[in-house]
């Protein structure tokens, strides 16, 4: 059995060395005849869709050229996926994508890349779920352009040696989480780590800053050191930030005192092979869905003691249907739950989860749930979505970032803002009065009131229920007088009234 085995792998494995091909062909588009390099590994001829990746030649370069240097043949090779290697049009400083530095060429290039695909997808089976870029160089700043511009048909970026440019920066807005990979040297004397105003290149910094925002990234982790093993010259610094929109992420790997090269396989992070690691990781799945939450306490009994209704609204602002979605409140010590009602879902009184499920297009669901307050200090309450079947536009579930749209923030102050709750609660009447006045209160437990003149002296005090309190001020002089009146919790309210 062992034998028979052994013998089928053989016949497959020299099938597949017989069975690739790397042809030259070309296409029309935009009124030009544009190049390029395509190549089919072995597993092609078994039939089944297969990832693609575009591999795009620096500036002056070609797609042979990049096919020779990258190695790129042989995994796609070894992992199943068509590589293409187009040529860029010619400019004035040699072969030049549109990449929004000066002297592009005028050709758009995004809507060519995204054509190529086409073409390429008539006569080869495409996974457009796994369509891949990446680039050296210019290709590599041509790279971030079509993250930011074919976000709808490329699943992920790589990019050695190539930044944002400064025109395509500001305008950068792809239709969902885009994985971005950039690998970039320290001592890169041609596209410079630091950046170049004068030729439109953006810092490395301001690029991954720019994916981390549009990401919607939590990037508070730190740059690891790759483990120096190669006696490659290089030391590699590796910031994997992985806690992105959409299951999305950025990678940077800083090469100390690397130069305007792609890592070859002698290297600690070889550019192509980690290229298509970090691929792998990555399918495009479209975002459907858009979950917001807002909410809101009602203030009036925010003391100790009394109820406090938090209000949470999730809205589906997206097109899509929202499945299985499950938001978690975050209640802290020093409040009581009493009950809850919602317009829709299930809530677990123990974990603060409230499963709303199925929220359709456009749809909002709201809860309320009620709490006995048990102190007096400043309590905040939390919201975020904690799951959903689909992927959100702009947010990621159970992230806790307080930024994104699927969280929501409700504090308690006790303060200031209380006693003016407090003292509009409170009314005196008959004002003026001539001979009783009434306290009439709802909700908080005055204990005792105190009055002053106009002078500030204590003219009077006593004690107060909850109930309607009458006093006795017919001894007291015509003027303006403060009554205050004082909490259990000993929180003090003041309000003014005349003496007829
Ligand atoms: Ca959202
Ligand atoms: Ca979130």
């Amino acid at each position: 059995m062992k034998t028979t085995v052994t013998f089928l792998l053989a016949i497959c494995c020299s099938f597949y060395t017989y069975a690739q091909s790397t042809v030259s062909a070309t296409m029309e588009h935009g009124g030009i005849e544009r190049t390029y390099r395509f190549h089919s590994p072995p597993a092609a001829t078994l039939g089944g869709e297969l990832p693609l990746v575009i591999v795009l030649h620096g500036l002056g370069g070609s797609g042979q050229g990049m096919m020779g240097g990258t190695g790129f043949n042989n995994i796609a090779n070894e992992q199943d996926f068509y590589v293409a290697y187009p040529d860029a049009t010619s400019s004035v400083l040699g072969t030049m994508w549109n990449a929004g530095v000066p002297l592009s060429p005028t050709v758009d290039d995004v809507d060519f890349i995204s054509s190529l695909i086409d073409e390429i997808a008539i006569d080869n089976p495409l996974d457009f779920t796994r369509i891949y870029v990446c680039g050296f160089s210019m290709g590599g700043m041509m790279s971030h352009r079509l993250a930011c511009e074919l976000s709808d048909k490329i699943t992920a970026i790589a990019s050695m040696a190539g930044v944002m440019t400064t025109t395509v920066e500001p305008t950068c807005s792809p239709t969902r989480a885009v994985p971005i990979m950039h690998m970039h040297g320290t001592e890169d004397p041609t596209v410079p780590y630091g950046g170049n105003a004068l030729f439109g290149m953006t810092s490395v910094d301001e690029t991954i800053n720019k994916w981390i925002e549009i990401n919607s990234c939590n990037a508070s982790n730190e740059p690891v050191m790759i483990e120096d093993t190669a006696n490659d010259g290089y030391t590699f610094d590796w910031w994997e930030i992985d806690d992105c929109a959409a299951g999305s992420e950025v990678w940077l790997y800083t090469i100390n005192g690397g130069g305007h090269t792609w890592m070859q396989n002698n290297t600690d992070v070889p550019s192509s092979a980690k290229m298509w690691e970090f691929f792998q990781r990555h399918v495009l799945q479209q975002a459907t869905i858009d979950l917001e939450l807002q909410s809101q306490l009602a203030w009036q009994s925010a003391i100790v003691g009394e109820e406090l209704t938090f209000e949470l609204d999730i809205t589906n602002t997206a097109g899509g249907l929202a499945t299985d979605v499950l938001v978690n409140i975050n209640v802290p010590e020093g409040l009581t739950y009493i009950s809850q009602t919602s317009t829709s879902g299930f809530f677990n009184e123990t974990s603060f989860g409230w499963y709303v499920n199925v929220l359709e297009a456009g749809a909002t669901e709201t809860i309320h749930i009620t709490f006995i307050m048990d102190t007096a200090e400043e309590l905040v309450i939390t919201a975020e979505v904690e799951t959903a079947a689909e992927i959100d536009f702009d947010s990621v579930p159970a992230n806790n970032n307080p930024e994104e749209d699927d969280y929501t923030v409700a504090a308690i102050e006790v303060g200031t803002d209380l006693h003016d709750v407090l003292a509009e609660s409170i009314r005196l009447y008959p004002n003026p009065a001539m001979n009783n006045l009434t306290i009439d209160f709802d909700g908080p437990n005055f204990s005792t009131f105190v009055v002053y003149d106009l002078m500030g002296r204590l003219v009077m005090q006593g004690t107060t229920n909850k109930a309607k309190t009458n006093i006795d001020v017919s001894t007291l002089a015509k003027g303006l007088y403060n009554i205050q009146l004082i909490t259990n919790d000993g929180i003090a309210v003041s309000k003014p009234f005349v003496k007829g």
